[in-house]
């Protein structure tokens, strides 16, 4: 059956706001965290991006949440999503991020941010500098540049790829080691400051060499399977976790390329990343909550008017084809947008972005309404996500009421 799209007062009684960012779960969208406590109680102020996509970031954005400190957060525009601000590089001429603001004393370099953070507040468990520590953090950059070898240097032979994979697997393998090693599921005894360390790269290894490579480092190491799963355990994770659409096109520009081996099997992922079905991917494993499809309708119809406006389309056909396909992801019923609005959605498809604009599962729901709701009318796709810069996700778009 098709249906007429519901109205935007229509739809926005069905969204579901996200529970409070102050003092709940783990939320890209929050701007002070305060765990229960009073804003006087805030000694630290973090400097992070607006994408809440730098990994480096991510470190500290997990620490503090594990922690419990209360703290409040400033966002900045990474350079290849668009301008930096001007207060910012006045306090961090680099422009680097991330920053953290300690008891008033300015503090960068992400694993110095940590120490420094452990001194007032105490470690998490085994903290940076102790003797079970300091060899993960080794690991993980040993992982770290095996990565790097394999994803983002062109190679000049079949022979050169397979070397690059094989010394990735190698390193894996001692991962997978270590892991073993340890009764639970993480890199010591307990969860700590090694898993956080780890966290923001495997995650991106994990959705880039899937694409890129045809490689699933998730579901190829059992013991990664588990930390992966245990991470998930976890509402902090959750809340700093971003998807593979994310991480795959976001990788490029910060790396200086990504390089596809041209294998069947990544050929295969890249169309179920960027065309879906993007429930098959092996991306999370926790159930989807009942929210998914209401947040994310939430989402969209509060930044609408931006939404509509960055469109290539013009504005009033694409307000009918976007409230299309929200409606079929609330009702399940087929709703035909205007006919030549399938670039549209799938402009949009293209440029959600996790965590920042929504979940992993509301994003998932969101990109497949798109999706089928654009197939009505078409096959047309939306002009190619930028390889060398995002200024097509420019956050100064969003900044207008
Ligand atoms: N060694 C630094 C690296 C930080 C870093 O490379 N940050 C990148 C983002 S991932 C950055 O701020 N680049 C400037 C920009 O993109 O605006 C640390 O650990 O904090």
């Amino acid at each position: 059956m098709t249906v007429t799209p519901l109205s935007w007062p229509e739809l926005e009684a069905l969204a579901t706001a996200p529970t409070d960012t102050t003092h709940g779960p783990t939320n890209a969208q929050s701007c002070i965290r305060l765990f229960g406590h009073t804003e006087s109680d805030v000694q630290v102020t973090l400097y992070r991006d607006n994408h809440a996509w730098c990994p480096y970031c991510q470190k500290i954005w997990l620490w503090l949440e594990e922690k419990e400190i209360p703290y409040r957060i400033e966002k900045v525009t990474m350079f290849c999503y668009g301008e930096k601000e001007r207060w910012y590089k006045r306090i961090v001429p680099s422009g680097m991020l991330p920053a953290v603001e300690l008891n008033g004393r300015l503090i960068t370099e992400s694993d110095d941010i940590l120490i420094a953070l452990e001194q007032v507040f105490d470690p998490l468990s085994f903290g940076m500098k102790d003797r079970k520590v300091i060899p993960l953090r080794q690991l993980e950059r040993l992982l770290f540049r095996a990565w790097c070898s394999w994803l983002c240097y062109p190679t000049q032979s079949v022979q050169e790829e397979q070397r690059n994979r094989e010394q990735f697997v190698r390193v894996v393998a001692k991962v997978e080691e270590t892991l073993a090693a340890t009764p639970g599921p993480y890199f010591l005894e307990e969860f700590g400051t090694a898993d956080v360390i780890f966290t923001p790269y495997v995650e991106r290894m994990n959705a880039s060499l899937y694409y890129y490579k045809g490689y699933s480092l998730r579901e190829e190491n059992p013991r990664f399977s588990d930390w992966f799963d245990a991470m998930e355990s976890r509402l902090t994770y959750r809340g700093t976790q971003s998807d593979f659409h994310t991480h795959v096109h976001d990788l490029p520009p910060q790396m200086g390329g990504c390089y596809e081996n041209g294998e069947p099997q990544a050929k295969i992922n890249q169309t179920r990343v960027d065309q879906g079905p993007w429930s098959e991917l092996p991306d999370i494993t926790y159930p989807e909550p009942e929210t998914s499809r209401t947040e994310a309708i939430h989402r969209v119809a509060k930044h609408r008017s931006n939404i509509i406006e960055v469109n290539p389309a013009e504005n009033e056909p694409f307000d009918t084809a976007l409230r299309c396909a929200l409606t079929y992801m609330v009702t399940g019923e087929s709703c035909i947008p205007p006919t030549g609005s399938d670039a549209s959605l799938r402009y949009l498809r293209d440029r959600i972005s996790v965590p920042r604009d929504m979940s992993i599962y509301a994003a998932k729901r969101l990109r497949e309404a798109l999706e089928e709701t654009a197939a009505l009318v078409g096959d047309s796709q939306g002009p190619p996500i930028p390889v060398r810069h995002r200024r097509d996700q420019d956050p100064t778009n969003f900044a207008k009421p």
